[in-house]
């Protein structure tokens, strides 16, 4: 054998996967990565103490709450997120909010902290007071990350009747909430992006702001996401972002391509971040001062 055919062959027992269909998913998995020109950063790095707990201001609450699950017939959990001064007697816009394949209700605030991210920005008035809600994506029995986690993709589809029946039900049961489409956002990273992008825009009666960080081959085809795209332009936000270091970055190159060849307006922000915490967190940073949510009459 050459060294060139031997190389190869290394090459490609190292990546199996490379550019092959994702096992069961609509989208291929990692990919070659091929910048266009439009991959561009739309927000400047964070600024300096952004992601710092801060004592001279008031701070929100994290409560890891539990729900009955009709959908996976279990008693499940989900990390909610209520800000600085919440009372039952104000009612707030929720941003739902997905983790990713090997995570679960507890993803996003190991690496995020999106209460710390939340209590600054309300502090210096670069978002609205919302609830965040951070529940468990994997909707089967076990819902544990462990094992072969990519076994468990089916059960993020599954996710879809467990968010729309049993978790938003449970948080608009409990909480004060703007239960409205204009007051309930969207958002989540790689498994949780594809989730996003297919339950949101499937349901843009339900969500105005959809956000995709990073979307995994979970992923519908574009132009099944959103069968009439003219709904997409009633969206008050729909927001794509992605490493341009992320060998999955051709699902939302590919989503951004449809939708501007659709005239679809959304954000699109590319950093230079692989497929990692540092991307989704300054992507919620950034993504939380977008949710201009009309206040309560
Ligand atoms: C895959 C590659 C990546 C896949 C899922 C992922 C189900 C998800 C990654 C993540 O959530 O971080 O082939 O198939």
């Amino acid at each position: 054998m050459t060294h060139a055919a031997c190389a190869l062959l290394i090459c490609l027992s190292a990546f199996p996967a490379l550019a092959q269909p994702a096992p069961g998913q609509p989208r291929p998995a990692w990919g070659p990565i091929v910048l266009r020109e439009d991959d561009k950063p739309a927000f400047p790095a964070p600024p300096e103490g952004w992601d710092k707990r801060r004592e001279d201001i008031p701070h929100g609450m994290l409560t890891m709450i539990e729900y009955e699950s009709k959908t996976v017939g279990t008693r499940r959990r989900m990390n909610v997120c209520t800000p600085p001064g919440y009372t039952p007697e104000k009612k707030l816009p929720v941003l739902y909010l997905l983790h990713g394949i090997g995570g679960d209700e507890t993803e996003w605030e190991r690496f995020a902290q999106p209460d710390v991210l939340l209590d600054n920005l309300i502090a210096d008035g670069k978002a609205v007071p919302m609830i965040v809600v951070m529940p468990n994506g994997r909707a089967q029995r076990n819902d544990r990350p462990t094992g072969d986690v990519m076994k468990h993709a089916p059960a993020f589809a599954v996710f879809e009747r467990d968010l729309l029946e049993d978790v938003i039900p449970t948080i608009e049961a409990r909480y004060a909430v703007q239960a409205d489409r204009e007051h309930r956002a969207l958002a989540g990273l790689s498994m949780g992006g594809g989730q996003t992008l297919n339950f949101g825009l499937g349901h843009s009666e339900l969500f105005a702001w959809v956000g995709g960080f990073s979307s995994a081959p979970n992923t519908r085809p574009s132009a099944e996401l959103m069968p009439d795209a003219q709904a997409a332009k009633h969206l008050k936000l729909l927001w794509l972002s992605c490493g341009s270091r992320d060998g999955l970055i051709h699902i939302s190159q590919d989503v951004h391509a449809w939708l501007k060849s659709q005239g679809v307006p959304h954000v699109w922000h590319v950093t230079d971040h692989a497929h990692d915490g540092a991307e989704w967190k300054q992507a919620l940073y950034y993504f939380l001062q977008q949710l201009s949510f009309s206040p309560a009459p």
